[in-house]
């Protein structure tokens, strides 16, 4: 009979640690307790059209409870898995506005827990694949101590760990705590994580590019150069390239990392500093890229080197396959030496 390694998410987390003997083993609980807090949201996702069914979203339902929109409802249990775990100073998320404070009565930890709990919701009610992303920083400020603003705005290249969740046809959790990325298929008769995509590599080229291309009349001309080469024909460079935007990152990024090619959500001239959050969505996402061999720019430089001023503060992003990302950052350079911009 063949023999095969049934991995469960636990178990990769503790044999992680065991390869690291100055470990505490705190990080490994805390990120056992976000695969609780998922677990939870998935099966709320999952649920979603039904919700729909019994109740609009801020009406009662049939069992008299406020149907609250999905994405609180995600924000809500992230922060109630995660409050009482020992492990964090401070979170903070992309759908509240100031730092989230750990209860006075709980203990005070070691780590800060950045995250979007709820990413693409506008898909939501398509029933097209949506996530959850999270970052986790070692704090800045004392231990003992309640953490601080300072401990969130932290560049990304501090991050001791990031992953992302897509839940679309199945659920799938995806993370690295710095070296090599893993991805765990969520087996819902059992209620496990199960290591489907070990060791994930992004390709060194692709040939698929995702944009809103709605966009190009407001775009950087570099840029619109550069999607019209992706689009000539050109067989030994695989061109013209394919198209795909999803409009979720998490699920657009997922793709990307698994089959190579770049995903970008550039500034432009009515969005100067682009759309996505810096914090709660490129950071993550550029250390899980570039953990898998990949590049994340932000047209200017390397994403996880910004110094974030603000907790929500946006940036350009521009991830994926190195050749491709690569090739997009000539275009962007050429045409500032002609003077274009
Ligand atoms: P959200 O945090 O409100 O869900 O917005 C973020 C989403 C990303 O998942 C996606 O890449 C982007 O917005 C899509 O934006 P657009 O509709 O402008 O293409
Ligand atoms: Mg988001």
């Amino acid at each position: 009979m063949a023999r095969s390694r049934f991995m469960t998410l636990e178990r990769h987390i503790i044999e992680g640690e065991r390869m690291h003997p100055e470990a505490t083993g705190e990080l490994s609980r805390l990120l056992s307790d976000l695969a609780i807090a998922i677990k939870i949201i998935s099966l709320e996702v999952n649920k979603a059209g039904i919700v729909d069914i019994l109740g609009l979203t801020g009406d009662e339902n049939v069992h008299g409870e406020s149907v609250r929109k999905l994405d609180m409802y995600a924000h809500d249990m992230m922060f109630k898995a995660m409050d009482h775990g020992g492990h964090l100073c401070i979170m903070a998320s992309e759908e509240e506005e100031d730092i989230i404070h750990i209860p006075t009565d709980f203990e005070i930890g070691r780590y800060v827990l950045l995250f979007d709990p709820l990413d693409g919701s506008s898909n939501i009610d398509a029933n097209v694949s949506i996530g959850t992303i999270f970052s986790i920083y070692r704090r800045q400020s004392p231990d003992g101590l309640p953490g601080t603003l300072e401990d969130c705005l932290q560049p990304g290249y501090k991050q001791v760990a990031a992953g992302y969740v897509v839940y679309g046809s199945s659920t799938m959790l995806v993370y690295t705590a710095g070296h090599g990325v893993h991805g765990f298929t969520l087996d819902p008769s059992i209620g496990e994580f199960i290591l489907s995509h070990p060791d994930i590599r992004i390709p060194q080229k692709g040939k698929i590019y995702s944009v809103n291309e709605g966009n190009y009349k407001y775009w950087h001309p570099g840029l619109k150069q550069y999607i019209k080469f992706l689009q000539e024909e050109d067989a030994p460079s695989s061109r013209p390239y394919s198209t795909r935007y999803i409009g979720s990152m998490v699920a657009d990024v997922h793709r990307t990392l698994l089959y190579g090619g770049i995903f970008m959500y550039p500034a432009d001239s009515r969005s100067p500093k682009g759309k996505l959050r810096l914090m709660y969505e490129c950071n993550p996402v550029a250390f899980i890229t570039e953990a898998a061999g990949g590049i994340a720019t932000d047209g200017n430089m390397r994403l996880m080197d910004k110094v974030p001023e603000h907790l929500h503060e946006r940036s350009p992003i521009f991830i994926g396959s190195p050749d491709d990302v690569n090739t997009l950052l000539r275009f962007l350079r050429r045409a500032e030496e002609a003077g274009l911009v």
